[in-house]
């Protein structure tokens, strides 16, 4: 690994949900002044970088990943000297700040699409793609058909996810060049990377009928990012279902690609949600870390772990413990995430253990994805059921006003109607109460973020599974120059786990106990002593 890829391991993230951070002008929306006003706080809590989900011109049909205009910022959130303002505060604490780069797609109110769509020989109509006839059977990611008729061109368009999101034609090599102005256009802004939507869709096969992944994946991603101008970014790809080899590929360094990838089945659920009471699997989770790590030590490549996102409800609720172990949940998750090697991210209000909210109707939910899910199955499914579904597992569930304090609308704003409901919960989860609570969330987050970038062990060290054959915890060590750090984290149940060494306790999620006997979710990180 050269100097460049390791410091970037430096780095720990930060995702910020834009309209639900803070709501500076108090018009329901969260804006680039709130989020202005925060970064002290952000600094406080120790991260140097963050991700800002998608700020520009949108119609909003999916929360702002329907982009009309890739070089302009939506005025809800207010203008590109706000957004400049912003920016320059992030770097002035020494944080760093990636965006989305929503490219697979474009809005159909983009100029592209309204020109491209209009006939057969605009020169924008091979921006999308075409075809007389359904050329095949592909689901959008969101249900229903990839396939939208236009009736204008007498053609079907492509859309992997809403109707209003067509698919761009990336063969087309004026789209690439379009792409490579976007990226350039906020390079010289100064941000210093990209969140890249998607990416694993660009390039589709349609010849052996594959949707993702196909022949000229690598090649498109190297003419964005392995340019000189684009070679020092931190570029995070949103791949999916990518496997070892296309990780390795789309990773390595001086592939001109990509700094490090989100996988599913990396650290989150080994499916993505589908609505599905599907719990954690403490053993599957196990055993994905634990591959991942090691083939990215044996590979040089930098992991992204990650239990939450914009996408996936909240790991309290979904994995673990949010009622009266909401604590020990979010610290055991919370250990787990900084001591791994890697670029970590946290969501907005993961800090301080944020749960599921729950509503008991579909009017209080936003997310397209889970509307699709209503309308799909309202006719088939018992509506308490469905309801019950959508709450556990609602895209919705990490993008709630965040609640700062349990006064007027959490803090999030002086009073007018959020975009979308404050969290069920806010009164009783908040940043606020939690930080002069005993047991402090995010305090703990803070004392950990602090440990990783004082040790050598947790950014650089090599890690090594030290479990066994025991499935109801996951013990490993991570070895650099200052040492050898041991991380113990027990599962939901208490046991008995002896180390075969001497240790000395660093930090933990309880107070001290009889070095043991772990409690449900405690999570203990210690130093071995040399002998
Ligand atoms: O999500 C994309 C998404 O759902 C992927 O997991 C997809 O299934 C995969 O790429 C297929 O292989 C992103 C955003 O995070 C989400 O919020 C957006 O709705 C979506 O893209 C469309 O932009
Ligand atoms: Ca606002």
């Amino acid at each position: 690994m050269t100097e460049k890829y390791r410091e970037f391991l430096k780095l720990n993230f930060y995702q910020i949900y834009p309209k639900s951070f803070s709501d500076y002008n108090n018009d329901g929306c969260g804006d680039f002044k709130g989020i202005t006003q925060k970064v002290a706080y952000l600094a406080e809590l120790g991260v140097n970088a963050v991700w800002i989900s998608p700020c520009f011109k949108s119609p909003g049909i999916d929360s702002g990943y329907d982009i009309s205009d890739y070089t302009d910022v939506g005025e809800e959130f207010g203008t590109l000297a706000d957004f400049k303002e912003m920016l320059d505060c992030f770097h002035s604490y020494g944080i760093k700040v990636i965006i989305d780069l929503v490219v697979n797609h474009c809005s159909t109110e983009h100029e592209w699409f309204k020109e491209g769509s209009k006939s057969k020989d605009n020169p924008y109509h091979d921006y999308f793609y075409w075809f007389d006839e359904k050329p095949n059977d592909w689901k959008s990611c969101f249900g229903g058909s990839v396939w939208q008729w236009n009736e204008r061109t007498k053609e079907y368009y492509l859309h992997s996810f809403t109707v209003e999101q067509a698919d761009l034609n990336w063969e087309n090599p004026k789209v690439r060049e379009e792409v490579k102005k976007i990226v350039d256009f906020w390079v010289d802004l100064g941000v210093d990377g990209f969140r890249c939507d998607s990416l694993d869709l660009v390039s589709k096969d349609f010849v052996n009928d594959k949707k993702c992944y196909g022949p000229r994946l690598h090649e498109f991603i190297r003419e964005i990012f392995g340019r000189e101008k684009t070679r020092g970014l931190y570029t995070v790809g949103e791949c999916w279902g990518t496997n070892e080899q296309i990780l390795k590929d789309l990773t390595s360094e001086g592939r001109g690609e990509l700094s490090s990838c989100f996988v599913s089945g990396n650290i989150t659920h080994a499916n993505k949600r589908f609505y599905l009471p599907e719990r954690w699997d403490y053993d599957i989770l196990h055993r994905h870390i634990t591959k991942n790590q090691e083939f990215c030590e044996e590979n040089g490549l930098i992991f992204a772990p990650f239990f939450e996102n914009h996408d996936l409800c909240r790991c309290v609720s979904k994995y673990a413990d949010d009622r009266d172990l909401r604590y020990e949940s979010a610290t055991f998750f919370a250990t787990l995430l900084y001591t791994l090697k890697g670029t970590p991210f946290i969501l907005q209000g993961q800090e301080f253990g944020t749960p599921n909210p729950y509503y008991d109707d579909i009017k209080y939910f936003d997310d397209a994805e889970t509307r699709k899910f209503y309308e799909l199955n309202k006719d088939s499914m018992e509506e308490s059921e469905l309801i019950r579904r959508i709450n556990d597992d609602t895209r919705d569930g990490g993008r709630h006003p965040l609640a700062w304090d349990g006064g007027l609308n959490g803090g999030f704003n002086d009073g007018h109607e959020p975009w979308l409901p404050l969290h069920s919960r806010y009164e009783e989860v908040n940043l606020e109460n939690d930080r002069r609570s005993k047991k402090s969330v995010f305090e703990y987050f803070r004392k950990l973020i602090a440990l990783r970038k004082s040790s050598d062990a947790l950014i650089n060290g090599v890690f090594k599974d030290l479990t066994g054959d025991r499935k109801d915890c996951f013990v490993y060590s991570r070895t650099g120059e200052d040492g050898e750090i041991i991380v113990v984290c027990n599962y939901d149940r208490e046991s008995e786990i002896v180390l075969p060494f001497d240790v000395k306790k660093i930090t933990g999620n309880y107070p001290d106990g009889d070095g043991k006997t772990f409690r449900p979710f405690e999570a203990t990180i210690y130093l071995k002593i040399k002998q």
